[in-house]
């Protein structure tokens, strides 16, 4: 073997240790709170959920049953209590993309995590209701991560059924998102937004907790424009009427946050 042949073997055998193993898993992400857009209020079809944020109610629609959107904001509840539910009262229900009188319903959930991670998959359990056909019928849904300087990537994944709990269709009732090998590996985020859900029973799905796994990054944080507007000013009554490099000036990525959906989730 030439010397050549010895300094590649060595050069694969050292990217082979940098490559993490298939299907390996981090940590259990805290999910502090989360927003949802287009949410359908409990109570709708007897099933129910809580939240403990702001609930602000939104348009009414037929769906077979009456029903109620509304936008939530700023709390926690039964998509990430820790309980894997196994009734209607502990599992969330969602309609998309559109009610039977029409009306065009299009979840967007927005899940803040306690420190900047990146990804390897996200658990999405239906709930295990045996005895019902709506858990486990997702097929799909976009995953946006948002970055600590708040630019978005997103992707649409297929889900992946696991557990061992099936609906009366003899689907298992929780889908499974794997980020490793998609384009948002290796992407530092903060938050995580779920959207374009794709799969339902009817037009309905349901949601009774939500995991996300990964690895912590360190990361140097980012001051916040008040915050650089109030350096800013300090600076200037140090130097004088100078003016100061604002730096900040070239995070165009926030205006394609807003962009990307009607209300820029609030919070962390
Ligand atoms: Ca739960």
């Amino acid at each position: 073997m030439s010397n050549h042949q010895v300094r590649a073997l060595l050069a694969v055998s050292f990217l082979t240790l940098l490559v993490p193993v298939a299907g390996a898993r981090g940590e259990q992400i805290l999910l502090s709170k989360y927003d949802i857009d287009d949410a359908v209020l409990s109570g709708h079809g007897n099933w129910a959920h809580t939240y403990s944020g702001t609930i602000t109610p939104g348009a009414s629609f037929v769906n077979f049953v009456n029903g109620r959107l509304g936008t939530y904001r700023g709390g926690g509840g039964t998509l990430t209590d820790g309980v894997i539910g196994s009734t209607l009262q502990t599992s969330q229900l969602f309609v998309t993309p559109q009610a039977t009188d029409g009306t065009v319903i299009r979840p967007v959930i927005t899940f803040f995590l306690d420190a900047v991670f990146t990804l390897d998959t996200i658990d999405l359990y239906g709930g295990d209701i045996p005895n019902n056909g709506i858990p486990g019928e997702l097929t799909g849904v976009t995953v946006t991560l948002v970055t600590p300087d708040l630019s978005v990537v997103s992707h649409a994944f297929q889900t992946t059924p696991f557990g061992t709990v099936q609906n009366t269709l003899g689907s298992l009732v929780n889908d499974r998102v794997v980020l490793g090998g998609s384009p948002l590996e290796g992407i530092a985020a903060t938050r995580v937004i779920l959207s374009d859900f794709i799969g339902t029973n009817s037009n309905w799905f349901s949601l009774t907790e939500v995991q996300m796994f990964g690895n912590r990054v360190s990361v140097t944080p980012i001051p916040e424009p008040t915050s650089l507007v109030l350096m800013g000013t300090g600076l200037l009554a140090l130097i004088g009427a100078r003016p100061v490099r604002r730096r900040w000036m070239g995070r165009s990525s926030r205006l394609t946050l807003s962009e990307t959906f009607r209300n820029e989730p609030q919070g962390a």
